[in-house]
């Protein structure tokens, strides 16, 4: 249900500066959809400045202040990653404006509706050497979905004319439909104000009360319409699509892939461009793995578990944290040496499905390379990132990815289920193995492992080692491990875990202010876990106007002094060579000695050391009763991590 808005002519600021008047039709129009806002402060940006105010008192909008910009752009777009819907940036000329450009590119390859709204000078004044000055429309030209400029008349609007006014509201929440529309992402207004950019004094007769906002319920995007994922998926799971083949499917060993040629009886089916139309579709036995990245689609999870295929999944995919077929230690597993079992079972895979976006290791981007196999992209429309000039082959409903996928031969999705286990159980003794050769200090690994197991908050997992160290050692449920009668015994662990990535470009950068949106959005306690270079990066997120609300953030500090990630790449190999050690280590490793505890000190916040898993977990204890920002500090050496991989995959040799 909607409240119709009130009609413009019932707002009365007329008696005001047209600055003002124009920065309250554009918050107007912004609040069409909008709840937040990040503002910078900046004088050209004024009247956005006192207009938001006053929108905020009128329970209109929930206005966030930061200093940095940057930072403001990636705080604002945890917001909107948080709620799904569009969140402004607010920031005065010049500069400021260019310091969005990082969050506006995250924005546009991770498909977040973030609005860059920057304050400009009149247009007269370009080109004249005028103060804070520079060319801003089209600034972010090719990484927004739309763009608009706004110039402020010179000519003061009568009340009885105000098109112009009115245009402008239009035109924004136009702006925020794109934003927010089939291919969601980040849009641009760029509003040239004119002088005064202060609000004028009320007459004394003035009644304040006549300008009250006016406002259209929020309603969330819905994918509605026939077809759409969910009805899709509501047919499927109703059988309507599968009916009871997927029930009546053939026994097949799954460690004979010649047996599923055998018995898979309808060879029509193998193309399901190929399957007769009158008959429904065929759903041939095909040994298909679901490769889930990040934002993967829920209904592609629960096709997957319906067809009984087993699902690799990254942990910025749902599917990681919430659901039974997600493989524990796959990476293992589709790198184990050949002659392995475990290098046999990935070897006969035949068919991949990827949902989402997988983005972190290379042996899952050399599964989807390899030449035996087919694979295809689900993509039901909208993916910021999916270039299918580019990319493999891409099908866009559940109908297309069943028939593409098959069901799974008989104890498929075991025989992944058992390997898993398996890999986790190598990936545990390796882990127990490395902290005795470094008699007892922590490894990175396990501090990743540790902290995405334990914490019950929302996780921001920052880019670089940490979700790869993730993605390799994390459990769902760590009874399954300890249980004697293996998978089957699971149980599920679903409760609303949420994890969050920037998968988009993987920056190091604004990872932490992008945890406090979060927060701020969620109004709940965020854990993030991220390395020392990129909370060093983004140290300025702790920086919290003393007015604002502080978010309630566990920023644990995996500080290896350094880049530890570039050692396991192609650079560690070249630092092994003679004379190169320091080479690579001051151009890649980037050793620093920043003093984390006087830093946490100098913002106010509160400040933990963690030497080993008991201190790490006190550090994360008692949520309840804490409230705003927490550091965990934990020191690890990132020296050691090269041998370790290496001692690990030699182990998968008999996995
Ligand atoms: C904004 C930005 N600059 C540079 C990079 C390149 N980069 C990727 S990982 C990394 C090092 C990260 O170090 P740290 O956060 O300490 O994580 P570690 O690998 O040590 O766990 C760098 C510089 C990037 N991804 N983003
Ligand atoms: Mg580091």
């Amino acid at each position: 249900m909607t409240t119709s808005r009130r009609p413009f002519r019932e707002f009365d600021d007329s008696y005001d500066v047209e600055s003002l008047r124009l920065a309250r039709r554009v918050i107007r129009g912004l609040t069409m959809s909008m709840r937040h806002i990040v503002l910078a402060p900046g004088s050209r940006s004024a009247p956005m400045a006192y207009a938001l105010r006053e929108a905020e008192d009128l329970g209109a909008i929930t206005v966030h202040v930061r200093i940095d910009e940057r930072s403001a752009a990636f705080t604002a777009l945890g917001i909107a990653l948080a709620t799904k819907s569009p969140v402004g940036v607010v920031t005065t000329s010049g500069t400021a404006a260019g310091n969005l450009l990082p969050a506006m590119m995250e924005a546009d390859l991770s498909g977040v509706p973030l609005v860059a709204i920057t304050a400009d000078r009149p247009e007269e004044l370009h080109g004249t050497g005028a103060n804070q000055t520079a060319w801003q429309q089209g600034m972010f030209a090719g990484r927004v979905r739309d763009e608009i400029h706004l110039e402020q008349g010179e000519a003061r609007l009568e009340p009885e004319s105000r098109d112009d006014m009115l245009a402008a509201e239009t035109q924004v929440g136009l702006l925020l439909r794109v934003a927010t529309g089939s291919s969601p992402g980040p849009v641009h207004l760029n509003i040239g104000f004119r002088d005064p950019l202060v609000p004028s004094e009320p007459a004394a007769a003035h009644q304040p009360g006549a300008q009250r906002w006016a406002r259209t319920p929020f309603v969330p995007r819905r994918v509605t319409g026939t077809g759409s994922p969910e009805q899709l998926r509501a047919e499927i799971i109703g059988g309507e699509i599968l009916g009871d083949r997927a029930a009546d499917r053939p026994a097949v060993d799954a460690q004979d892939p010649a047996a599923a040629e055998r018995t898979e009886g309808n060879r029509e089916a193998q193309d399901p461009a190929q399957a007769p139309a009158e008959s429904g579709p065929q759903l041939a036995p095909r040994r298909t793995v679901f490769v889930m990245g990040a934002e993967a689609p829920a209904e592609a999870r629960e096709l997957a578990r319906r067809l009984g295929h087993p699902l690799l999944a990254e942990p910025s995919s749902d599917a990681r944290w919430s659901d039974l077929g997600a493989i524990q230690g796959y990476r293992l597993i589709l790198q184990a040496p050949e002659g392995s079992p475990a290098s046999e079972l990935a070897g006969s895979i035949e068919r991949v499905v990827v949902a989402g976006r997988p983005t972190l290791t290379r042996p899952v981007q050399q599964l989807i390379n390899r030449a035996d196999v087919e694979a295809v992209q689900y993509a039901p429309g909208g993916e910021a990132w999916f270039d299918h000039r580019l990319a493999r082959r891409r099908l866009a409903d559940l109908p297309s990815i069943a028939l593409f996928a098959g069901v799974a031969p008989a104890g498929w999705q075991d025989a992944w289920s058992e390997r898993g286990l398996a890999a986790q159980r190598l990936i545990d003794a390796a882990l127990t193995e490395q902290e005795t050769l470094a008699q007892g200090e922590l490894s990175s690994v396990r501090v990743a492992q540790f902290v995405a197991e334990t914490v019950k908050t929302p996780l921001l997992l920052g880019s670089s080692s940490v979700i790869r160290d993730v993605d390799l050692a994390a459990v769902l449920n760590r009874s399954v491990l300890e249980s004697e009668s293996g998978p089957r015994s699971r149980v599920a662990d679903d409760g609303g875990r949420r994890v969050y990535a920037m998968r988009g470009l993987a920056g190091i950068d604004g990872n932490l202010s992008a945890a406090s949106g979060i927060a701020l959005a969620r109004n709940t306690r965020v854990t993030a876990l991220v390395g020392d270079l990129t909370f060093l990066h983004d140290v300025n997120a702790l920086l919290v106007p003393a007015t604002e609300r502080e978010p309630d953030l566990d920023i644990v500090v995996v500080n290896d002094s350094g880049g530890a990630i570039f050692d396991q790449l192609e650079h560690g190999a070249v630092g092994r060579r003679e004379g190169q050690a320091e080479t690579v280590e001051r151009f890649f490793g980037t050793p620093q000695t920043v003093d984390i505890e006087a830093l946490a000190d100098a913002y106010g916040h509160e400040y933990h050391f963690a030497d080993d898993l008991e201190s790490l977990g006190e550090g994360l204890s008692g949520i309840e009763d804490r409230i705003g920002i927490r550091i965990i500090e934990v020191r690890t050496d990132r020296t050691v991590l090269r041998d370790f991989h290496a001692r690990l995959r030699s182990a998968s040799e008999h996995l």
